[in-house]
């Protein structure tokens, strides 16, 4: 193998944004903690056969406590950004009225910590933990909740907005809506699909009127909007498949960009969920509110989904362990294949070239808008060995996706940065700890943290600014 050099072949812009991302129940642990309310989580992690071995995150790797000796280890990856969510039943109980300042307090200090070490706070307001009080008043399916996120997002930026620039509303509002509402495999584990896309609907109108409450306050929020976005093809070009496909990337990938971006959903997606809503619930104005513009796009991205229209595949790409029915309201009987690459532990297929087409995509239908990659990474079974993980798999996944980065950057795609999920072994929703995704190891047992090779040769990457040429 070649020496690096300190000059990399592939140099990204000035002011790149190198980071990695986590989630407030993934990682916090601390659930009863000063003052913290339920959520949808913490109910649905009791039901018995809803998380994999019965596993909760009433520990999780218990950042809450240990939040310094994390923002230590960012600071020793180099990260310039790190982004987190807020837990909004520490905030607000209850979903809505009382302030509880105890948990606006962690999220300050944390904040403050990440700042003394020149690591920029990247906020995410709603990562899937849902009061559980507005869960027992409807949920997602109900309209109120949309404007209950809202007052929270106002309460949240006026505590955090002198030292927080970047929000992000709603992170993937697919896997809130469908997995929570249609499969059940996410909380709160509702098995209705009419119901779910009354949720995706109130979703994303609680990100457009959450970008109304921040702007409210001044000038200052540079706004995100989250979606997760896959590449998709046919398993073959019959008339049958090429149908699947569209439909999946109608529901996956339109339904949610064209509202966010152009105020509308897909014609041919709601033809295909005529007899699943009627969609009565979109009231005067709802996609003005929806479409009212933000500054970058925050894009989650993992896989790439090859699609049949005939039976055989599994039911998602994606499915728990647990069990499901179908994340696909209107489309169920899609079926997922796997097109001959290789996966990861979750069973995704690795394919960096679509995230080019996914950024492609986005810069030629919805021109303008500067795009974050804000989830990209990849589960494998690392072992932990004398002290080390050599995580070549996941190592070589993060390169492959970086080097699309650079690849995009270079076709005059306006992509700012890229947080690699995530940024230590985590709670993995229905999969437990049974899934690590981390560049940093953690021992459940002792919490101890252990960079892996992906996380030293991350940082590399960063402090050199670049990649190395690929080997010969
Ligand atoms: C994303 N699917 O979740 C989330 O934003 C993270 O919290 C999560 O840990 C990460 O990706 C890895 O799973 C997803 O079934 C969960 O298609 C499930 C799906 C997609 C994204």
């Amino acid at each position: 193998t070649q020496p690096e050099t300190d000059v990399p072949a592939l140099v990204f812009p000035t002011g790149f944004v190198w980071g990695a991302a986590t989630s407030a129940y993934q990682i916090e642990g601390s659930t009863g903690a000063e003052g913290r309310g339920p959520s949808i989580w913490d109910t649905f992690v009791r039901q018995p056969g809803r998380v994999l071995n019965g596993e909760t995150a009433d520990v999780a790797i218990d950042h809450y406590r240990r939040y310094r000796d994390d923002v230590a280890v960012m600071a020793d990856l180099g990260l310039t950004a790190y982004r987190f969510s807020v837990s909004w039943p520490r905030i607000q109980p209850d979903g809505a009225g009382a302030v509880n300042e105890a948990g606006l307090d962690f999220y300050r200090r944390l904040v403050d910590e990440l700042l003394d070490h020149d690591i920029e706070p990247w906020l995410t307001l709603y990562h899937w933990d849902l009061p559980q009080p507005l869960e027992d008043l409807g949920g997602w399916p109900l309209r109120d909740t949309s404007k209950r996120f809202a007052d929270f997002a106002a309460c949240v930026h006026q505590a955090l907005g002198d030292r927080v620039r970047n929000w992000t509303t709603v992170n993937e509002p697919w896997c809130a809506a469908f997995l929570g509402y249609a499969s059940g495999e996410h909380a709160p584990g509702r098995r209705d699909p009419a119901a779910s896309i009354r949720a995706a609907h109130h979703l994303n109108l609680a990100h457009g009127l959450a970008v109304q409450a921040l702007r409210a306050q001044g000038p200052g929020a540079r706004i995100g909007g989250s979606v997760n976005l896959y590449a998709i093809t046919p398993a073959s070009q019959d008339e049958a498949d090429l149908d699947a496909a569209r439909r999946i990337d109608g529901l996956q990938n339109r339904f949610f960009l064209d509202a966010l971006m152009k105020g509308s959903y897909p014609e041919d997606v709601i033809a295909d969920l005529s007899e699943v809503a009627d969609f009565d619930f979109v009231q005067d104005g709802d996609m003005e509110t929806i479409s009212t513009p933000f500054d970058t796009l925050m894009v989650n991205y993992y896989s790439r989904f090859t699609v049949s229209g005939k039976p055989g595949g599994a039911a998602s790409a994606a499915a728990a362990p647990t069990g499901a029915g179908s994340p696909w309201p209107g489309s169920e009987q899609v079926s997922f294949v796997n097109g001959g690459r290789p996966v990861t532990s979750m069973g995704w297929e690795i394919d960096d070239i679509g995230l080019l087409e996914v950024l492609q995509r986005v810069a030629r239908d919805y021109p303008g808008i500067p795009m974050v990659i804000s989830e990209n990474g990849a589960a494998f079974d690392d072992v932990l060995a004398d002290g080390a993980v050599d995580d070549q798999e996941r190592l070589a996944y993060i390169d492959a996706h970086l080097r699309t980065c650079h690849t995009a950057i270079e076709a005059g795609i306006p992509l700012k940065g890229y947080f690699a999920w995530s940024l230590m072994d985590n709670f993995e929703w229905a999969w437990g700890y049974g899934k690590r995704f981390g560049l940093v190891h953690v021992d459940y047992a002792t919490q101890l943290r252990t960079p892996k090779a992906s996380a030293l040769w991350y940082a590399d990457t960063i402090r050199r600014g670049g990649l190395s040429a690929p080997a010969e």
